[in-house]
Order: C-alpha cells, then sequence, then structure tokens
C-alpha cells in the first residue's frame, strides 16, 4: 500500500512510522461509494427524503407466514433454498461456485459460495425430516460439505480425506440423512477450509422442532457472522491472514447495507445467529433485555433461558436470542468496536492527547484531507470523504457509513438496526419519539449538582 506520495509524506513529515503512512492510505477512501450510497441502494424508497440514506431506506421484511406447522426464518441480505419431495425425501441442491459479491455499493469482489452467493441459502427442514443433498463442485478445487453440528452418520459428515474423498470439480456427490435434532446449524466446506471459508463458503441450517414449542416466535431472523481480508483496493479475500481482517459481516453485508430487522411493537423475535468467523463476537442489541434461548443445542427448556444484553456468539457457534419488540429503531451490533468498522489501517502510533495540530498541517500539504484521529470524531472523517476531500484506494468501502435522521452513524461492519413499530406499513422509514422521551441540549445547567 505504500506508494512514492506515502514516502513523500514520511520524509516531509520526518515524524512518523512506515505504519502511518500505510494506515492512513487505508483510511482515506474513495470517493465513487459516496454516491452509490446514497442513492443506488436496491431498497431506496422515494418516500425518504435524500439526506436520510441508507440505512433508513430498507424496505421492510415480510412477516412469514406459517407453513406446516412451523414459521420459516428470513434470512437478511439472504434466501431460503427451495427442496422438491420424492417419495418422502426432501431433495435440495447446493452448488459450490464462483460468485460476484456485493459487500456494499462500491465494493464488489470475487468471493467463493452456493448457489450465487455467499453466504450460501439457508436450508430450512423439520425434525424427523429425510434430507438428500446434492453437491455439484464448480469451483477451480476440491471442496466437501459439512453439516456444522447435525448428529448424523460418520460417512456423511463431509470431512475430506476422513469420511470422504474430496468432491472434485465438475463432479456432483449425494449426502442424505435423516433430521433427528432441533435448532440452529451451520454448513461449510471441511476441504481446503482455510482459504475457502475465507472465501466466503458457509450457510445456515435450521431445523424447527417437529411439536412446536412455546411461546411461538413471530419472526425468526438468521444471521451469519463472517469476516474477510479484502484489503484495500484489491478484489479477492485474502486467506492467509489471521488476525486483521478489514470487513466485518451479517450475511455477508456490511452496515448500512445489512437489512434491518423489522418487528411490530410485542411481537417475539428470534435473532439465530452463526459465527463461521475467526473471531469471537459479543452481539448486543439496545433496548431490551433479551432471552438467550437456543443453540445448535435446539431451543433450550425455558428455565435454562438467561436474560443478556449482550451475548458472545463463539466461532463455530450459534445462539438464539429472543425478545418481545418495544418501539424505536434499535442499535444490534457487534461490541468489539473495530468491528463494527470497515476496512481500516493498524499499527497507528497512538497520539490521543497529543496536539497534532502542526504535524496534521505539515501531512496535508502532500496528503489534502489528512486528519488526525482523536480531534474531530469519525464523523468529520466521514464527512470529509463524502464530500471528496479524500480520495483512496477504488474498490474499498469507507472506513464508516450509514447516516441517521442526527447525522452520521460512525459505523460500518456488523452493524444493523431492529426497527420496531406500533403497526407497519411499507419502509417504517426513522423512528419518532413520543415527546418528551429524547435527550435535549440544556441552556442552564441547574446550579449546585453534586460532582
Ligand atoms: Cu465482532
Amino acid at each position: 500500500m505504500i506508494n512514492r506520495r506515502d514516502l513523500l509524506v514520511a520524509s516531509a513529515a520526518g515524524l512518523f512510522t512506515s505504519g502511518l503512512v500505510k494506515a492512513q492510505t487505508v483510511m482515506a477512501q474513495s470517493t465513487d461509494t459516496h454516491d452509490h450510497s446514497h442513492h443506488d441502494h436496491a431498497n431506496h424508497t422515494p418516500e425518504v427524503p435524500a439526506k436520510t440514506t441508507a440505512a433508513a431506506a430498507h424496505t421492510p421484511i415480510e412477516k412469514a407466514a406459517a407453513v406446516d406447522g412451523y414459521r420459516p426464518v428470513v434470512t437478511p441480505n439472504g434466501r431460503t433454498l427451495g427442496y422438491r419431495m420424492n417419495e418422502g425425501v426432501k431433495e435440495f441442491h447446493l452448488i459450490a461456485e464462483e460468485v460476484e459479491h456485493e459487500f456494499g455499493p462500491g465494493n464488489r469482489i470475487k468471493a467463493w459460495g452456493y448457489n450465487g452467493s455467499t453466504p450460501g441459502p439457508t436450508i430450512e427442514a423439520v425434525e424427523g425430516d429425510r434430507v438428500r443433498i446434492y453437491v455439484t463442485n464448480k469451483l477451480p478445487e476440491h471442496t466437501t460439505v459439512h453439516w456444522h453440528g447435525i448428529l448424523l452418520p460418520w460417512g456423511m459428515d463431509g470431512i475430506s480425506g476422513l469420511t470422504q474423498p474430496p468432491i472434485k470439480p465438475g463432479e456432483t456427490w449425494v449426502y442424505e440423512f435423516t433430521l433427528e435434532q432441533n435448532g440452529t446449524y451451520m454448513y461449510h466446506p471441511h476441504a481446503d477450509e482455510m482459504v475457502q471459508m475465507a472465501m466466503g463458503m458457509m450457510g445456515m441450517f435450521i431445523i424447527h422442532p417437529k411439536t412446536p414449542t412455546e411461546p411461538p416466535v413471530d419472526r425468526d431472523y438468521a444471521v451469519l457472522l463472517h469476516n474477510w481480508a479484502v484489503h484495500p483496493g484489491t478484489y479477492r479475500p485474502d486467506p492467509s491472514v489471521m488476525t486483521e481482517f478489514d470487513l466485518w459481516t451479517m450475511n455477508s453485508k456490511v452496515f448500512p447495507f445489512i437489512d434491518s430487522l423489522v418487528a411490530q411493537t410485542g411481537e417475539r423475535v428470534r435473532i439465530r445467529m452463526g459465527n463461521l468467523s475467526m473471531w469471537n463476537h459479543p452481539m448486543h442489541l439496545h433496548g431490551v433485555q433479551f432471552d438467550v434461548t437456543g443453540s445448535d443445542g435446539g431451543r433450550w427448556p425455558q428455565n435454562q433461558w438467561r436474560k443478556e444484553v449482550t451475548e458472545i456468539v463463539g466461532v463455530g457457534q450459534t445462539r438464539d436470542i429472543e425478545f418481545i419488540a418495544v418501539p424505536g429503531d434499535w442499535a444490534f451490533h457487534c461490541h468489539m468496536s473495530h468491528h463494527t468498522m470497515n476496512a481500516m489501517g493498524h499499527g497507528i502510533p497512538n497520539t490521543l492527547g497529543a496536539n497534532q495540530k502542526q504535524a496534521e498541517a505539515e501531512i496535508r500539504k502532500l496528503v489534502p484531507g489528512y486528519m488526525a484521529m482523536g480531534e474531530h470524531g469519525m464523523a468529520e472523517h466521514q464527512e470529509h470523504v463524502d464530500m471528496g476531500h479524500m480520495p483512496g484506494p477504488a474498490n474499498t468501502l469507507p472506513m464508516m457509513m450509514g447516516e441517521g435522521p442526527y447525522g452520521k452513524l460512525e459505523m460500518g461492519g456488523m452493524f444493523t438496526l431492529v426497527k420496531v413499530r406500533d403497526h407497519l406499513h411499507g419502509d417504517p422509514g426513522w423512528y419518532s419519539p413520543p415527546e418528551g422521551t429524547q435527550a435535549k441540549p440544556v441552556q442552564h445547567l441547574p446550579e449546585g449538582l453534586p460532582t
């Protein structure tokens, strides 16, 4: 990432390590993304004023109608895989292949996934079902599919070299087993795993209980957490990265391009989360104490539910949370603050607390728009990016994006909104709080307050 301009800056400033220069190169962002995020979002609706942008512009996800005694899950930004019945067996077809993927307008990559997407479509079935899953390999290398957490005969476990030879390019294999449990599961390759998972190969596998459990849920969402090393300006994930990821995603999208999860006041909402990334994610929901109600162990007995506001979804784990929806536009995000950012630099010398004005002015002569951290907040950085003052690498999203009714959100990555309204009609837009229920500035500080 270090180019001649950076080296000039480094020598001119005479103060900074190449680490900082590199970081700043990454932090400076493409002007191109601005326009897309404001005007081209697929779900943009004309009712939303131009000023309130992407995060507000989500068409509400339709409530799934109950079928066969269960209410299907909704996979935000994704879909559920279709099946056909063949003499009592549910038949599915997964196609492992390269896919064009967009984290958000302005950042497209060549990923690997299933049936045209990463994550692959959600597989959904009912406890007791016999499933037959055909897997066609259209990748340039061999693969398998492992059914993560699902109880099945050893030979159906999908471990290349252990339970089967790998599925070679061009081959189709078939897996068949009976679902003996219910809960939230996942699928992913167990062949060249490091590469194939880094490229986006994964999906959710939801098994509903044969006998519906109480209380019923009105909305059931499935969210798969992942991380990506897509270095700024590049188009292919880097599978060798262990810790320094650039993008943190829910269903392979970043805020503000992750669909909002909508609900009506008083509805019981379940969010099923799976994690096939390389980090644990403390997932935090505002506005309610949710119950942690299940996992790959199924929906737990109610006396095992526990109240939380943050639940860690460990690598390889799934967690279900449930809550009764209360009105608002509630933040739902990972609490690792770097996981609510898009591509950024690391190894930046910590200059917080130092007066950086002089250095900033010097560097600005060579890098227009250079900004020191900790002096302006990230929103000002975002404004400069939006105005095109901070050009950066192509095919790279700004570090933080999204605009709310009161300004920039200073968020990216693994962040979305749970939008709850008393009545849902079309796009919920932004929440208007009842009179007297919102923080406000004061003109005169009351005297005598203890400090
Ligand atoms: Cu996280």
